[in-house]
């Protein structure tokens, strides 16, 4: 008995003389379609956006939107969703990898119409479901390029992303990504119980880091970043520090108790926007208490409730965004996908503040006493 017997060696020279032609002419359609990856990646046949046998991993796109398949058709659409399933900037819990796919799946539950907003979201915007990003997920910095250059390719063609992630690591690429196409300063309003401005987690750039390297970006400076929501025991100190010597404006709970959700939002509207041409939007989901959002990572008891969240979001978002990103959702910690469906209602609400704005698509009567910009009766 030799290895020459075995069945395994036999179907080792078996697959040589398998053909692969349409494998190949596939995969060349599928380089195609999805562009160029970013020059760190070695592998040529890597496309920035994924065509390729992942593509499917989602259960569907987003609020069952049409998948655009060939990426060089973008460019005549309103909103481009787009999945990042990265998850190795995380520091404890990962999971978020799995986020875009659960957000997907649990938003087809909705029609696209919110009884309560007055907006048909498919009405008033051409969205498309542009999949994922090809993510290297065993290399932080190739995945950082890939998302800077699928982000960047997005807003060039001046069309609105919304980022599925993903872990907070994205937030660095993501604003990357955009700040080439504003001319002028970025405002950041992030939610969040964490300041994520550590310069490195573990040596790296990770979901603790991201607003230490955005705000090193010439046009996105510090004093124009607001955070909300920020407390607890799992930040980090020397995020901290940083906030404080760059001038961020960092937002607690308790600064939320003391003045009121309309006055907190309406200053960090302001703040945002001083001396800004354009505002990007990072909700980390669990900004809102574990109670509402048990499927995250670092989940952080006294946060927001959906309700508080949602209130402030209809204000900070009305004078208009130039993109946002919805993280930190990690389906495996989940609970009967509670999680996602806040995922998904915070986009879903941003974007009806936009089209009721008139910041986004085809503008519709706005319902200001819908979203939240008139005071509620004496
Ligand atoms: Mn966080």
């Amino acid at each position: 008995m030799d290895r020459e017997m075995l069945h395994g060696t036999k179907m080792l020279y078996r697959e040589a003389e398998i053909p692969d032609a349409r494998g190949k002419e596939r995969r060349q359609q599928e380089l195609e379609n999805g562009l160029p990856s970013a020059e760190s990646i070695r592998d040529r046949s890597i496309p920035l956006f994924n065509r390729g046998q992942w593509r499917y991993s989602n259960s569907g796109t987003y609020m069952a939107s049409p998948f655009l398949e060939d990426m060089r058709h973008l460019g005549d659409q309103d909103v481009a969703i787009l999945g990042v399933p990265l998850d190795t900037g995380t520091t404890f819990r990962s999971g978020t990898r799995w986020g875009p796919q659960a957000m997907r799946a649990i938003s087809s539950l909705g029609s696209g119409y919110n009884y309560e907003l007055g907006v048909d979201l498919f009405e008033s915007l051409e969205m498309v479901d542009v999949g994922d990003v090809s993510v290297i997920p065993a290399n932080i910095e190739k995945s950082f390029d890939q998302i800077d250059k699928a982000v960047a390719y997005i807003h060039e063609r001046g069309v609105f992303p919304v980022i599925l992630g993903g872990d907070h690591s994205i937030g660095y690429p993501d604003i990357r990504g955009l700040s080439p196409y504003i001319d002028g300063n970025i405002g950041i309003i992030h939610f969040d119980r964490h300041t994520d401005m550590s310069e490195f987690n573990l040596d790296e750039r990770m979901h603790g880091t991201p607003f230490f390297h955005a705000t090193n970006i010439p046009n996105a400076p510090a004093t124009n970043l607001v955070q909300i929501g920020i407390g607890g025991w799992t930040g980090s100190r020397a995020g901290v520090k940083v906030a404080r010597e760059r001038g961020a404006t960092s937002i607690t709970i308790t600064d939320i108790e003391r003045f009121g959700l309309e006055r907190i939002a309406e200053m960090a509207l302001e703040i945002a926007w001083k001396g800004a041409k354009a505002v990007f939007l990072s909700f980390d989901i669990d900004s809102v208490d574990p109670a509402y959002a048990p499927g995250t990572g670092t989940p952080e008891a006294g946060g927001l409730t959906p309700r508080e969240a949602l209130r402030m979001l209809h204000i900070v978002t009305r004078e208009g965004l130039a993109g946002m990103e919805l993280v930190e959702v990690s389906p495996p910690y989940d609970v009967g996908d509670i999680t996602s469906v806040l995922g998904v209602r915070v986009i879903n609400d941003v974007l009806a503040t936009l089209v009721s704005a008139g910041k986004l698509g085809n503008r519709v009567e706005p319902t200001p006493e819908a979203v939240g910009d008139e005071a509620a009766p004496e």
